[in-house]
């Protein structure tokens, strides 16, 4: 861990400040879920009751939740994050690089016209949510094998016309999307590995890095007061309270099995 001195700033930008959640209720289709590597068979039950677990955490931060139904069809459908960007005013539906995700968008398009009055599609290259981490002061986008250059620079060009900055990064080889290795804590804090931080992608930012071994604890959401982690990474969850984060955890052993954290879970805004 780099040396911090930092105590949580009351959240305060549409970064770390929200008022609502959209969730999709996991199919028992979610067993056949991608993953990378087999680490057992998933427990619908159990994935069930964690997402209800999630969504209680999310609620206790003050977030209205809204939960979709489940989309038999498509069984990676409750990873809503990586299907749009939400930001203040604004969603971007975005273009998944996998076929069987590509059909999760238009459902999450038609929930989203009801919410937003602007809304644009990525139509070309690939880019999942997943893969951007949205910060005070810019939004970075990293290239990943869900990501390409195509996809990253259509959603740069879309969100410099709204006044947004963009910066086109690179996620570490073999890391699912960017977000998989870091969140944003505080306005101006990141929470990282040491794999993602050493590439210098975060200068200018506070970085705290998450203890060796505890790798996956790194993609967290901050959502206005509150820190909501993966249980299971007891190392760091110390650390962050020591520095005087308010911290929750959530039971999320099923979704891992498929490759999903914290912040896939959810659209936040
Ligand atoms: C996938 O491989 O697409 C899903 N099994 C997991 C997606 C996790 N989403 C995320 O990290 N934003």
């Amino acid at each position: 861990m780099r040396s911090v001195s930092l105590f949580p700033s009351a959240s305060a930008s549409y970064a770390t400040r929200f008022s609502s959640v959209i969730t999709r209720r996991p199919d028992a289709s979610a067993i056949n879920g991608i993953r990378a590597q087999n680490l057992g068979l998933v427990d619908i039950n159990l994935m069930a009751k964690q997402h209800r677990d999630y969504q209680n955490a999310l609620r206790q931060a003050g977030a209205v939740v809204t939960e979709l139904p489940a989309l038999p069809d498509f069984p990676d459908a409750q990873f809503v994050e990586d299907t749009a960007l939400c930001l203040p005013q604004l969603a971007v539906m975005m273009r998944p690089a996998i076929t069987t995700r590509m059909g999760e968008v238009a459902p999450m398009r038609r929930t989203l016209s009801e919410i937003f009055d602007d809304i644009t599609d990525i139509t070309s290259g690939f880019i999942e949510a997943g893969d951007i981490l949205v910060t005070p002061s810019e939004i970075l986008v990293g290239l990943s094998a869900r990501t390409d250059p195509i996809g990253a620079n259509q959603l740069q060009m879309i969100l410099n016309k709204k006044g947004y900055a963009v910066r086109v990064l690179k996620t570490p080889p073999g890391v699912l999307h960017f977000k998989t290795d870091c969140s944003l804590i505080d306005d101006n804090c990141i929470l990282s590995t040491e794999r993602l931080a050493s590439s210098g992608c975060f200068e200018g930012y506070q970085v705290i890095t998450v203890p060796t071994g505890e790798e996956p604890g790194a993609n967290m959401i901050r959502y206005n007061n509150s820190i909501i982690m993966s249980a299971g990474f007891p190392k760091t969850e110390t650390m962050l309270k020591a520095i005087g984060f308010n911290v929750v955890t959530v039971g999320n052993t099923e979704c891992a099995k498929v490759d999903g954290g914290m912040s896939c879970l959810s659209l936040r805004f």
